[in-house]
């Protein structure tokens, strides 16, 4: 009985010192329509440290367009509006606001996509889930570039719209290592002042 509530609270003890604070790296970039068509986006991660293996979670939301008059959202809301997303050229999926669209269908309704009283443009966050082995192999080179691309009839965006693309993970916890040439440098250093200390004591005997 106290031996299991002392490996509970051990148990307890190494859960709460192994809950790092999940790395999370955040780009924004806003959409700018060139003749009333969008523009497939792209966000570039870099200087990205490796996970923790357990995978992480990569966001695409819609932020408040910045011109006025302000149509928040993205044109994804009629049938064949879509937007796939790519990771290293890997396809993560399609996705929609579509109201034919459902969670089953290719594009995928995107779950909460909010549709404005005109029916032009959706305003979401879309969270996927990245499996572990994906997220690591995107990570190996400490870089990953997402790519959002928007079907042919997507066209009514606004110059100002914003979206922002966050991956969030949690870092592998770094081994504590001592570098070798501090750890000669503090060696040659004490020897120095072992020296001096030395040359000191027999200047004062002299
Ligand atoms: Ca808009
Ligand atoms: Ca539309
Ligand atoms: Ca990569
Ligand atoms: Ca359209």
């Amino acid at each position: 009985m106290i031996r299991t509530v002392v490996l509970a609270s051990a148990g307890l003890f190494l859960l709460c010192g192994s809950v790092a604070q999940a790395a999370t790296v955040s780009i924004t970039q806003t959409v700018t329509g060139t003749n009333g068509f969008a523009n497939d986006l792209t966000f570039a991660f870099a200087g990205l440290a490796p996970s923790d293996g357990i995978g992480g979670v990569l966001t695409i939301a819609t932020g408040p367009a910045l011109d006025a008059p302000d149509f928040s959202g993205l044109d994804v809301t009629g049938p064949g509006e879509f937007f796939t997303l790519r990771a290293d050229g890997e396809v993560l999926g399609s996705y929609t606001c579509a109201a034919d669209a459902t969670e089953e269908t290719n594009p995928q309704r995107i779950p909460g996509g909010a549709v404005n009283a005109d029916d032009t443009d959706c305003t979401f966050s879309l969270n996927l889930a990245l499996p572990g082995g994906l997220l690591d192999t995107l990570l190996a080179d400490g870089a990953t570039v997402v790519e959002m691309l928007f079907s042919d009839i997507v066209d009514d965006f606004g110059d100002g719209d914003t979206v922002t693309a966050t991956l969030s993970y949690t870092e592998a916890s770094a081994p504590e290592i001592i570098p070798l040439p501090a750890t000669a440098s503090m060696l040659l250093g004490g020897l120095g002042l072992m020296g001096a200390l030395r040359r000191r004591d027999r200047r004062a005997r002299h």
